[in-house]
């Protein structure tokens, strides 16, 4: 139920972030948790009438992506989540590549070496090429310690067979689990 609410005001909030910022940052949403914001270090331009705005990095659509937008295959690029107030968090769900089709996957570059830091740490992470919602398990060192942004950073991919663009259809670290008062 409350995931459904925060759907909901998700969807509502994106349509104007959407069209409002595709370049640098990018996104806010008005969560039971507070301000959810977030950035990205690039943004691919809308292109044939499709967004790869942040926002669709939280839409809970496997079929929608943030694509990178700096020269080349996107290594260093990054995505940032800033919570209101600390949050503790052991896990992140996530898709890899743009899902919108078997072909828009393939054609687009994928995220391989994930560099997921928070104000706990850091560590690396090599993500399967995958389409569909999958888990990132924090390490014991970072897992449920509070930290105010969580990241994550490009460090190596899979490249798309036809375009230099990487892309991620989402990033939504849990905060269900250990949040609640
Ligand atoms: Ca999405």
């Amino acid at each position: 139920m409350k995931k459904t609410i925060a759907m909901m005001s998700c969807a509502a909030l994106f349509t104007a972030a959407a069209y409002a910022a595709e370049a640098q940052t990018g996104f806010v949403e008005q969560t039971q948790f507070g301000k959810i914001t977030v950035t990205t270090s690039s943004t691919l331009p809308p292109q044939a009438g499709n967004s790869y705005a942040p926002g669709k990095l939280m839409d809970g659509d496997v079929r929608t992506a943030w694509v990178e937008g700096a020269p080349g295959d996107g290594i260093g690029e990054w995505i940032r989540v800033a919570y209101e107030s600390p949050m503790r968090i052991n896990r992140i769900y996530f898709a890899n590549g743009y899902g919108k089709t078997e072909k828009s996957y393939r054609e687009n570059g994928r995220i391989k070496g994930a560099e997921i830091s928070t104000e706990a740490g850091s560590f690396t992470k090599t993500l399967s090429d995958v389409k569909g919602e999958q888990t990132i398990e924090l390490p014991k060192a970072m897992a449920g310690k509070k930290t105010r942004w969580i990241k994550l950073t490009i460090k190596s991919v899979y490249p798309g067979t036809k375009y230099k663009d990487t892309a991620f259809a989402e990033f939504r670290p849990d905060l269900e689990e250990n949040n609640y008062e």
